[in-house]
């Protein structure tokens, strides 16, 4: 069995948890609408817990860089200054982990998804988004679920800036999918024209993760 190394990814959790998937652990087999506010199979907490691999890198703002590439006419590498440049602004949510928590009316900060798209112009063939983060994490998105006026590059949470737990500086909120799909310490966003299944994807997890229609497990 996989030992955990000091500071490297936790293996035995990430083994518990494939192991979930492959039993379908939690699954209710319902279905609910977003206007029911609780996905099925979720509780709501009060405290914001912290979910990762187990590694939590440290990116202090005068080292952060955020390449975005693939099928666009402008490939850019973002630094602090030119993030903080582009449209900001403030989005109130819900948001729903796969380990079956909820929490309501979450308050961000950051630049919305549009506006990075107005900025790297994408090319015909882009369908997909692909994320890597600064601890080796990587998720998928179509490019559909990305481009939605509501998701977030977040970089303050309830008016402060988001901590290195949450992944400060800078994380992607996606919050109309389970929250594994929304990247921590992102350094990379790729757009292209295949879909390339992430870290929990090739893992067990659905591949889009809508928490209303109970998308755990693909
Ligand atoms: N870089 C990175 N992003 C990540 C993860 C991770 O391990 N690494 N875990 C995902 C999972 S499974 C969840 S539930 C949420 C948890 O976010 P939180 O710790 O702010 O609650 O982050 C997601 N984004
Ligand atoms: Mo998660």
């Amino acid at each position: 069995m996989a030992e955990d190394q000091p500071g490297g990814i936790r293996q035995k959790l990430v083994e518990t948890k494939q192991a979930w998937a492959k039993a379908g652990r939690l699954l209710t087999g319902q279905t609910a609408t977003p206007e029911q506010r609780l996905p099925p199979g979720q509780r709501l907490v009060q405290d914001f817990p912290v979910l990762d691999l187990g590694i939590q890198p440290e990116v202090p703002v005068e080292k952060f860089r955020l390449r975005v590439d693939g099928l666009v006419e402008n490939p850019v590498t973002l630094d602090w200054a030119w993030l903080n440049d582009l449209p900001q602004e403030e989005r109130r949510n819900d948001i729903h982990c796969v380990t079956q928590w909820s929490r309501y009316d979450n308050h961000w900060q950051g630049v919305p998804v549009p506006a990075l798209l107005d900025l790297v112009r994408l090319k015909p063939g882009a369908r997909f988004v692909t994320f890597e983060a600064h601890d080796g994490y990587t998720t998928n998105l179509t490019l559909e679920d990305f481009a939605r006026p509501e998701n977030l590059l977040a970089h303050s949470w309830e008016g402060q800036p988001l901590t290195r737990q949450h992944g400060g500086p800078l994380r992607v909120v996606v919050p109309h999918l389970y929250l594994w799909k929304s990247t921590k310490w992102v350094r990379r966003i790729s757009f292209l024209g295949r879909n390339e299944p992430g870290f929990w994807e090739v893992r067990g997890y659905h591949d889009r993760g809508d928490p209303w229609l109970e998308e755990r497990y693909g």
